[in-house]
Protein backbone atom coordinates (compact mmCIF):
# COMPACT_ATOMS: atom_id res chain seq x y z
CA UNK A 1 0.00 0.00 0.00
CA UNK A 2 1.30 3.44 -1.15
CA UNK A 3 0.37 5.95 1.93
CA UNK A 4 0.50 9.11 -0.22
CA UNK A 5 0.73 7.83 -4.51
CA UNK A 6 0.43 11.93 -4.55
CA UNK A 7 4.00 12.15 -3.43
CA UNK A 8 5.32 9.02 -3.75
CA UNK A 9 5.03 7.96 -7.05
CA UNK A 10 5.71 11.81 -8.72
CA UNK A 11 7.08 11.62 -12.33
CA UNK A 12 11.19 12.62 -11.57
CA UNK A 13 10.57 16.03 -13.65
CA UNK A 14 7.72 16.95 -11.16
CA UNK A 15 9.34 16.02 -8.37
CA UNK A 16 12.60 18.50 -8.85
CA UNK A 17 9.84 20.95 -9.87
CA UNK A 18 8.19 21.02 -6.40
CA UNK A 19 11.72 20.67 -4.81
CA UNK A 20 12.55 24.08 -6.35
CA UNK A 21 9.35 25.41 -5.20
CA UNK A 22 10.50 23.90 -1.90
CA UNK A 23 14.15 24.96 -1.61
CA UNK A 24 13.44 28.17 -3.12
CA UNK A 25 11.17 28.94 0.25
CA UNK A 26 13.03 27.42 2.64
CA UNK A 27 15.68 29.90 2.07
CA UNK A 28 14.37 32.70 1.95
CA UNK A 29 12.69 31.27 5.18
CA UNK A 30 16.47 30.62 7.18
CA UNK A 31 17.47 33.69 5.45
CA UNK A 32 14.94 35.70 7.25
CA UNK A 33 15.14 33.81 10.41
CA UNK A 34 17.79 32.02 11.14
CA UNK A 35 20.98 34.91 12.53
CA UNK A 36 23.89 31.92 11.32
CA UNK A 37 21.99 31.39 7.90
CA UNK A 38 21.65 35.01 7.37
CA UNK A 39 25.05 35.36 7.86
CA UNK A 40 26.64 32.15 6.48
CA UNK A 41 24.17 33.40 3.20
CA UNK A 42 25.23 36.53 2.98
CA UNK A 43 29.25 36.23 3.44
CA UNK A 44 29.09 33.74 0.16
CA UNK A 45 27.63 35.89 -1.54
CA UNK A 46 24.03 34.16 -2.05
CA UNK A 47 20.94 36.32 -2.24
CA UNK A 48 17.94 34.02 -1.44
CA UNK A 49 16.22 35.53 -5.05
CA UNK A 50 19.07 34.07 -6.68
CA UNK A 51 17.91 30.56 -5.39
CA UNK A 52 15.58 29.08 -8.74
CA UNK A 53 16.12 26.02 -8.68
CA UNK A 54 17.49 22.72 -6.80
CA UNK A 55 20.74 22.68 -9.10
CA UNK A 56 21.31 25.62 -7.15
CA UNK A 57 21.50 23.74 -4.18
CA UNK A 58 25.26 22.90 -4.34
CA UNK A 59 25.81 26.82 -4.02
CA UNK A 60 24.51 26.55 -0.67
CA UNK A 61 26.73 26.65 3.18
CA UNK A 62 27.16 23.23 4.62
CA UNK A 63 25.63 22.52 7.93
CA UNK A 64 27.60 20.48 10.34
CA UNK A 65 26.88 18.64 13.75
CA UNK A 66 29.24 21.01 15.45
CA UNK A 67 26.35 24.19 14.25
CA UNK A 68 24.20 22.62 16.52
CA UNK A 69 26.45 21.92 19.39
CA UNK A 70 27.91 26.05 19.13
CA UNK A 71 23.77 26.77 19.13
CA UNK A 72 22.78 24.59 22.01
CA UNK A 73 20.18 24.78 23.03
CA UNK A 74 17.83 26.65 21.04
CA UNK A 75 19.98 28.95 18.82
CA UNK A 76 18.93 27.48 15.18
CA UNK A 77 15.26 27.68 15.83
CA UNK A 78 13.11 29.55 13.61
CA UNK A 79 9.91 30.13 15.20
CA UNK A 80 9.55 31.37 18.53
CA UNK A 81 9.93 29.11 21.31
CA UNK A 82 6.43 29.52 22.29
CA UNK A 83 5.41 27.87 19.10
CA UNK A 84 7.38 24.58 19.98
CA UNK A 85 5.56 21.31 20.47
CA UNK A 86 8.37 19.01 21.02
CA UNK A 87 11.71 18.63 21.79
CA UNK A 88 14.06 15.71 21.23
CA UNK A 89 17.64 15.06 22.06
CA UNK A 90 19.99 12.69 21.03
CA UNK A 91 23.18 11.69 23.41
CA UNK A 92 26.34 11.74 21.40
CA UNK A 93 29.18 9.84 22.64
CA UNK A 94 31.19 13.03 23.19
CA UNK A 95 30.20 16.54 24.77
CA UNK A 96 26.82 17.58 25.27
CA UNK A 97 23.62 16.08 23.71
CA UNK A 98 22.12 17.19 20.09
CA UNK A 99 19.00 18.97 20.68
CA UNK A 100 16.11 19.14 18.27
CA UNK A 101 13.11 20.75 18.21
CA UNK A 102 9.11 20.57 16.22
CA UNK A 103 6.37 22.66 15.89
CA UNK A 104 3.08 21.44 15.48
CA UNK A 105 3.05 21.18 11.61
CA UNK A 106 6.60 19.29 12.23
CA UNK A 107 5.06 17.21 14.38
CA UNK A 108 2.09 16.22 11.95
CA UNK A 109 4.98 15.81 9.12
CA UNK A 110 7.07 13.24 11.74
CA UNK A 111 3.95 11.41 12.02
CA UNK A 112 2.81 11.33 8.14
CA UNK A 113 6.55 10.01 6.73
CA UNK A 114 6.89 7.30 9.65
CA UNK A 115 3.01 5.87 8.37
CA UNK A 116 4.88 6.16 4.42
CA UNK A 117 7.53 4.66 6.21
CA UNK A 118 4.89 1.66 7.71
CA UNK A 119 3.37 1.22 4.95
CA UNK A 120 6.83 0.80 2.78
CA UNK A 121 7.56 -1.70 5.02
CA UNK A 122 3.70 -4.08 4.56
CA UNK A 123 2.26 -2.64 7.37
CA UNK A 124 -1.66 -1.28 6.55
CA UNK A 125 -4.24 0.41 8.75
CA UNK A 126 -5.88 -2.18 11.48
CA UNK A 127 -2.65 -3.69 11.85
CA UNK A 128 -1.26 -3.93 15.49
CA UNK A 129 2.67 -2.74 16.04
CA UNK A 130 4.83 -4.07 18.65
CA UNK A 131 6.86 -0.83 19.19
CA UNK A 132 10.35 -1.64 21.06
CA UNK A 133 12.38 1.70 20.14
CA UNK A 134 12.99 3.51 23.46
CA UNK A 135 10.30 6.15 24.01
CA UNK A 136 12.02 9.56 25.99
CA UNK A 137 14.12 11.43 24.10
CA UNK A 138 15.61 9.43 21.17
CA UNK A 139 13.37 10.34 18.13
CA UNK A 140 12.81 6.31 17.44
CA UNK A 141 9.79 5.56 20.02
CA UNK A 142 7.49 8.33 19.49
CA UNK A 143 8.21 8.72 16.01
CA UNK A 144 6.95 5.80 14.90
CA UNK A 145 4.31 5.72 17.46
CA UNK A 146 2.69 8.63 16.17
CA UNK A 147 3.70 7.15 12.80
CA UNK A 148 1.34 4.29 13.14
CA UNK A 149 -1.70 6.27 14.37
CA UNK A 150 -1.49 8.22 11.34
CA UNK A 151 -1.34 4.53 9.42
CA UNK A 152 -4.59 3.97 11.38
CA UNK A 153 -2.36 0.96 13.31
CA UNK A 154 -2.83 0.33 17.15
CA UNK A 155 0.62 0.84 18.64
CA UNK A 156 1.53 -1.38 21.87
CA UNK A 157 4.02 1.41 23.32
CA UNK A 158 6.52 -1.25 24.65
CA UNK A 159 9.72 0.87 24.71
CA UNK A 160 13.18 -0.59 24.36
CA UNK A 161 14.67 -3.38 26.82
CA UNK A 162 13.04 -5.48 29.38
CA UNK A 163 13.13 -8.55 27.41
CA UNK A 164 10.66 -11.23 29.00
CA UNK A 165 8.06 -8.62 28.91
CA UNK A 166 8.52 -8.12 25.12
CA UNK A 167 8.10 -11.53 24.44
CA UNK A 168 5.50 -12.17 26.57
CA UNK A 169 3.79 -9.31 25.21
CA UNK A 170 4.49 -10.09 21.05
CA UNK A 171 3.07 -14.07 22.58
CA UNK A 172 -0.73 -12.57 24.40
CA UNK A 173 -1.32 -9.55 21.60
CA UNK A 174 0.18 -11.51 18.75
CA UNK A 175 1.19 -8.11 16.80
CA UNK A 176 1.71 -7.66 13.27
CA UNK A 177 4.16 -6.02 13.13
CA UNK A 178 7.36 -4.99 15.10
CA UNK A 179 9.83 -1.85 15.31
CA UNK A 180 13.39 -1.68 16.81
CA UNK A 181 16.68 -1.55 16.29
CA UNK A 182 18.61 -4.82 14.50
CA UNK A 183 20.88 -6.26 16.68
CA UNK A 184 18.12 -5.96 19.27
CA UNK A 185 15.65 -8.05 16.99
CA UNK A 186 18.52 -10.83 17.01
CA UNK A 187 18.21 -10.55 20.73
CA UNK A 188 14.45 -11.19 21.09
CA UNK A 189 14.60 -13.89 18.45
CA UNK A 190 17.60 -15.66 20.54
CA UNK A 191 15.26 -15.24 23.27
CA UNK A 192 12.47 -17.14 21.45
CA UNK A 193 14.50 -20.24 20.22
CA UNK A 194 15.45 -20.86 23.79
CA UNK A 195 11.81 -20.70 24.87
CA UNK A 196 11.20 -23.60 22.29
CA UNK A 197 9.05 -21.34 19.99
CA UNK A 198 9.27 -21.60 16.68
CA UNK A 199 9.29 -18.74 13.91
CA UNK A 200 6.42 -19.99 12.49
CA UNK A 201 4.85 -19.97 16.04
CA UNK A 202 5.37 -16.26 16.29
CA UNK A 203 2.66 -14.14 14.88
CA UNK A 204 4.69 -11.36 13.47
CA UNK A 205 4.59 -10.30 9.73
CA UNK A 206 7.18 -7.47 9.28
CA UNK A 207 10.00 -5.45 10.98
CA UNK A 208 11.22 -2.07 10.37
CA UNK A 209 14.63 -1.91 11.76
CA UNK A 210 17.03 0.84 12.06
CA UNK A 211 18.86 3.24 14.01
CA UNK A 212 22.10 1.62 13.80
CA UNK A 213 24.11 0.11 10.53
CA UNK A 214 23.15 -3.45 9.76
CA UNK A 215 24.02 -6.13 6.86
CA UNK A 216 21.78 -8.30 4.56
CA UNK A 217 23.62 -11.66 6.91
CA UNK A 218 21.72 -10.26 9.78
CA UNK A 219 18.42 -9.56 7.57
CA UNK A 220 18.78 -13.32 6.73
CA UNK A 221 18.89 -14.17 10.16
CA UNK A 222 16.07 -11.91 11.58
CA UNK A 223 13.96 -12.83 9.15
CA UNK A 224 14.28 -16.50 9.46
CA UNK A 225 14.24 -16.57 13.26
CA UNK A 226 11.28 -14.18 13.51
CA UNK A 227 9.71 -15.25 10.14
CA UNK A 228 9.27 -12.16 9.33
CA UNK A 229 10.22 -9.51 6.09
CA UNK A 230 12.20 -6.86 7.54
CA UNK A 231 13.09 -3.52 6.18
CA UNK A 232 15.60 -1.23 6.95
CA UNK A 233 14.34 1.93 8.05
CA UNK A 234 16.55 5.07 8.68
CA UNK A 235 16.62 8.30 10.04
CA UNK A 236 18.19 11.27 11.85
CA UNK A 237 17.37 13.34 15.15
CA UNK A 238 18.62 16.58 13.52
CA UNK A 239 16.58 16.08 10.04
CA UNK A 240 13.71 14.63 11.99
CA UNK A 241 14.16 10.94 13.73
CA UNK A 242 12.86 7.65 11.76
CA UNK A 243 11.29 8.26 8.94
CA UNK A 244 13.59 9.77 6.22
CA UNK A 245 13.62 6.80 4.28
CA UNK A 246 12.74 3.26 4.09
CA UNK A 247 12.72 -0.03 1.77
CA UNK A 248 9.88 -1.22 0.38
CA UNK A 249 8.94 -4.64 1.25
CA UNK A 250 8.24 -5.42 -1.77
CA UNK A 251 11.79 -5.16 -3.72
CA UNK A 252 13.90 -4.14 -0.54
CA UNK A 253 16.12 -2.63 -3.07
CA UNK A 254 17.58 0.32 -0.82
CA UNK A 255 15.59 2.72 0.69
CA UNK A 256 13.51 5.21 -0.69
CA UNK A 257 13.92 8.68 0.49
CA UNK A 258 10.87 10.87 1.35
CA UNK A 259 12.49 13.55 -0.72
CA UNK A 260 10.02 15.49 -1.31
CA UNK A 261 10.51 16.90 2.06
CA UNK A 262 14.38 15.94 2.54
CA UNK A 263 16.30 16.19 -0.09
CA UNK A 264 19.47 13.63 -0.23
CA UNK A 265 22.75 14.42 -2.34
CA UNK A 266 25.94 12.43 -1.79
CA UNK A 267 29.22 14.09 -1.52
CA UNK A 268 32.91 13.16 -1.57
CA UNK A 269 33.89 12.89 1.84
CA UNK A 270 37.04 14.30 1.82
CA UNK A 271 36.17 17.99 -0.98
CA UNK A 272 32.56 17.31 -0.40
CA UNK A 273 32.36 17.95 -4.28
CA UNK A 274 28.61 15.87 -5.24
CA UNK A 275 29.67 12.37 -6.84
CA UNK A 276 27.70 10.73 -9.21
CA UNK A 277 24.40 8.57 -8.90
CA UNK A 278 25.67 5.10 -7.68
CA UNK A 279 28.98 6.47 -6.09
CA UNK A 280 29.87 6.09 -2.37
CA UNK A 281 29.98 8.98 -0.22
CA UNK A 282 28.58 11.50 2.71
CA UNK A 283 24.87 11.64 2.61
CA UNK A 284 23.53 15.17 3.40
CA UNK A 285 20.14 16.21 3.61
CA UNK A 286 18.38 19.32 3.64
CA UNK A 287 14.77 19.62 4.75
CA UNK A 288 12.71 21.07 2.41
CA UNK A 289 9.48 21.84 4.11
CA UNK A 290 10.35 21.92 8.34
CA UNK A 291 9.98 24.58 10.89
CA UNK A 292 11.53 24.83 13.72
CA UNK A 293 14.63 23.94 12.55
CA UNK A 294 14.96 23.46 9.26
CA UNK A 295 18.74 22.69 7.90
CA UNK A 296 20.19 23.12 5.08
CA UNK A 297 22.58 20.30 3.33
CA UNK A 298 23.36 18.39 6.65
CA UNK A 299 25.75 16.69 6.53
CA UNK A 300 25.24 13.36 8.01
CA UNK A 301 28.38 11.70 8.35
CA UNK A 302 26.79 8.38 7.27
CA UNK A 303 28.15 6.76 3.66
CA UNK A 304 25.97 5.58 1.23
CA UNK A 305 24.74 6.08 -2.69
CA UNK A 306 21.72 6.45 -4.47
CA UNK A 307 19.74 4.81 -6.96
CA UNK A 308 17.02 6.18 -8.99
CA UNK A 309 14.98 4.67 -11.60
CA UNK A 310 12.05 2.06 -11.21
CA UNK A 311 10.94 0.03 -8.64
CA UNK A 312 8.77 -3.17 -8.10
CA UNK A 313 6.60 -0.67 -5.57
CA UNK A 314 5.60 1.75 -8.18
CA UNK A 315 7.18 4.37 -6.27
CA UNK A 316 9.49 6.89 -7.94
CA UNK A 317 11.06 8.16 -4.75
CA UNK A 318 15.05 7.74 -4.95
CA UNK A 319 16.68 5.23 -3.10
CA UNK A 320 19.67 5.17 -0.66
CA UNK A 321 21.71 2.01 -0.15
CA UNK A 322 22.50 0.51 3.49
CA UNK A 323 24.73 2.59 5.73
CA UNK A 324 28.34 1.31 5.02
CA UNK A 325 29.84 3.07 7.96
CA UNK A 326 30.18 6.71 9.24
CA UNK A 327 32.70 8.91 8.11
CA UNK A 328 33.71 9.15 11.74
CA UNK A 329 33.60 5.06 12.31
CA UNK A 330 36.09 4.53 9.70
CA UNK A 331 38.81 3.09 10.93
CA UNK A 332 42.34 3.10 9.17
CA UNK A 333 44.35 -0.44 9.82
CA UNK A 334 47.61 0.19 8.69
CA UNK A 335 46.53 2.63 6.30
CA UNK A 336 43.39 0.77 4.76
CA UNK A 337 39.82 2.31 5.38
CA UNK A 338 38.17 -0.23 7.41
CA UNK A 339 34.04 0.04 8.33
CA UNK A 340 32.99 -2.35 10.72
CA UNK A 341 30.29 -3.10 8.23
CA UNK A 342 32.67 -4.93 6.18
CA UNK A 343 33.67 -6.64 8.84
CA UNK A 344 30.05 -8.01 9.48
CA UNK A 345 29.39 -9.16 6.27
CA UNK A 346 32.56 -11.08 5.84
CA UNK A 347 31.55 -12.44 9.42
CA UNK A 348 28.21 -12.98 7.93
CA UNK A 349 28.93 -15.43 5.63
CA UNK A 350 31.21 -17.86 8.36
CA UNK A 351 28.34 -20.62 8.82
CA UNK A 352 30.16 -21.37 12.30
CA UNK A 353 29.78 -18.01 13.56
CA UNK A 354 26.57 -16.71 15.23
CA UNK A 355 26.12 -13.05 14.69
CA UNK A 356 27.40 -11.52 17.70
CA UNK A 357 30.85 -10.05 17.57
CA UNK A 358 32.95 -7.35 18.76
CA UNK A 359 35.53 -5.19 17.21
CA UNK A 360 38.33 -4.37 19.71
CA UNK A 361 40.16 -1.29 18.25
CA UNK A 362 43.99 -0.53 20.00
CA UNK A 363 47.18 1.43 19.06
CA UNK A 364 51.14 0.19 19.75
CA UNK A 365 53.03 3.03 18.82
CA UNK A 366 51.47 4.92 15.76
CA UNK A 367 49.84 1.75 14.34
CA UNK A 368 45.98 0.90 14.79
CA UNK A 369 45.43 -2.48 15.37
CA UNK A 370 41.76 -4.02 14.88
CA UNK A 371 41.19 -7.25 17.45
CA UNK A 372 38.01 -8.81 15.61
CA UNK A 373 36.14 -11.04 18.31
CA UNK A 374 33.58 -13.40 17.01
CA UNK A 375 31.13 -16.21 18.68
CA UNK A 376 30.83 -19.46 17.37
CA UNK A 377 27.17 -20.59 17.17
CA UNK A 378 25.53 -23.15 19.93
CA UNK A 379 25.81 -26.19 17.45
CA UNK A 380 29.40 -25.96 16.24
CA UNK A 381 30.18 -25.58 20.06
CA UNK A 382 28.24 -28.17 21.01
CA UNK A 383 30.09 -29.81 17.71
CA UNK A 384 33.29 -29.47 18.96
CA UNK A 385 32.97 -30.03 22.39
CA UNK A 386 34.10 -27.11 24.12
CA UNK A 387 32.82 -24.81 26.57
CA UNK A 388 35.59 -21.96 27.07
CA UNK A 389 37.31 -20.86 23.79
CA UNK A 390 40.53 -19.63 25.63
CA UNK A 391 42.80 -18.74 23.45
CA UNK A 392 45.14 -21.64 24.79
CA UNK A 393 42.48 -24.14 23.93
CA UNK A 394 41.43 -22.77 20.54
CA UNK A 395 45.25 -23.12 19.35
CA UNK A 396 45.48 -26.61 20.97
CA UNK A 397 42.34 -27.75 18.74
CA UNK A 398 42.83 -28.15 15.11
CA UNK A 399 39.40 -27.94 13.46
CA UNK A 400 39.30 -24.47 16.11
CA UNK A 401 42.51 -23.27 14.79
CA UNK A 402 41.63 -23.78 11.12
CA UNK A 403 38.23 -21.92 11.60
CA UNK A 404 40.14 -19.01 13.03
CA UNK A 405 42.70 -19.59 10.03
CA UNK A 406 39.64 -19.14 7.69
CA UNK A 407 38.29 -16.37 9.36
CA UNK A 408 41.68 -14.31 9.14
CA UNK A 409 41.64 -15.17 5.57
CA UNK A 410 38.63 -14.01 4.54
CA UNK A 411 38.93 -11.04 6.46
CA UNK A 412 42.10 -10.25 4.64
CA UNK A 413 41.18 -11.51 1.00
CA UNK A 414 37.62 -8.53 1.47
CA UNK A 415 39.18 -5.69 3.05
CA UNK A 416 42.85 -6.02 2.07
CA UNK A 417 44.15 -6.20 5.77
CA UNK A 418 45.14 -9.06 8.11
CA UNK A 419 43.64 -8.66 11.73
CA UNK A 420 43.76 -10.64 14.26
CA UNK A 421 40.84 -13.02 14.72
CA UNK A 422 39.56 -14.66 18.23
CA UNK A 423 36.97 -16.91 18.94
CA UNK A 424 34.26 -16.14 22.01
CA UNK A 425 31.91 -19.15 23.13
CA UNK A 426 28.35 -18.18 22.93
CA UNK A 427 27.12 -15.70 24.84
CA UNK A 428 30.62 -13.71 25.38
CA UNK A 429 29.94 -10.97 22.89
CA UNK A 430 27.40 -7.73 24.33
CA UNK A 431 24.01 -8.21 23.47
CA UNK A 432 21.74 -5.15 22.69
CA UNK A 433 19.54 -4.73 25.97
CA UNK A 434 16.72 -2.51 24.12
CA UNK A 435 18.58 0.47 22.49
CA UNK A 436 22.16 0.34 19.97
CA UNK A 437 24.31 -1.61 20.35
CA UNK A 438 27.78 -0.16 20.50
CA UNK A 439 30.26 -2.84 18.88
CA UNK A 440 33.61 -1.52 18.47
CA UNK A 441 35.60 -1.51 21.66
CA UNK A 442 38.31 1.37 21.80
CA UNK A 443 40.90 1.03 23.40
CA UNK A 444 43.42 3.43 21.63
CA UNK A 445 44.98 6.31 24.26
CA UNK A 446 43.16 9.58 23.90
CA UNK A 447 45.60 12.32 22.90
O1 LIG B 1 18.62 6.67 15.21
C1 LIG B 1 16.63 7.74 14.36
C2 LIG B 1 16.02 6.41 14.08
C3 LIG B 1 15.22 5.82 15.03
C4 LIG B 1 16.22 5.78 12.88
C5 LIG B 1 14.61 4.60 14.77
C6 LIG B 1 15.63 4.57 12.58
C7 LIG B 1 14.82 3.99 13.53
P1 LIG B 1 19.85 9.29 15.99
O2 LIG B 1 19.85 8.71 17.34
O3 LIG B 1 20.01 10.76 15.84
O4 LIG B 1 18.51 8.95 15.24
O5 LIG B 1 21.01 8.56 15.17
C8 LIG B 1 21.19 8.82 13.81
O6 LIG B 1 22.04 6.57 13.46
O7 LIG B 1 23.20 9.27 11.41
C9 LIG B 1 23.15 6.82 11.41
O8 LIG B 1 24.54 6.89 11.67
C10 LIG B 1 22.51 5.82 12.35
N1 LIG B 1 21.37 5.16 11.69
C11 LIG B 1 20.06 5.44 11.80
N2 LIG B 1 19.34 4.58 11.04
C12 LIG B 1 20.22 3.76 10.43
C13 LIG B 1 20.11 2.67 9.52
C14 LIG B 1 18.00 7.70 14.97
N3 LIG B 1 18.94 2.21 9.09
C15 LIG B 1 22.32 7.97 13.26
N4 LIG B 1 21.25 2.08 9.09
C16 LIG B 1 22.47 8.13 11.77
C17 LIG B 1 22.45 2.51 9.52
C18 LIG B 1 21.52 4.14 10.85
N5 LIG B 1 22.63 3.52 10.39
Amino acid sequence: MIFEPEFETLPPDRMRALQSGRLRDLVAYVAARVPMYRDRLSAAGISPDAVRSIDDITRLPITRKSDLRDHYPFGLLAVPQADLRRVHASSGTTGKATVVAYTANDVALFAQVNARALAMAGATPGMLLHNAYGYGLFTGGLGIHYGGERLGMAVVPVSGGMTDRQLTLIQDFRPHVITCTPSYALTLAAEFRRRGIAPDDISLQYALLGAEPWTEGMRRQVDAALGVRSTNIYGLSEIIGPGVSNECVEARDGSHVMEDHFYPEILDPETAAPVADGQEGVLVLTTLTKEALPLLRYWTGDITSLARGACACGRTLVRMRLIKGRTDDMLIIRGVNVYPSQVESVLARVPELAPHYRLVVSRTGTMDELRVESEVTEAYAREVGIEVLSEDVVAADRRLEQLRARISGGLRDTIGVSMAVRLLAPGEAPRSEGGKLNRVVDRRPRD
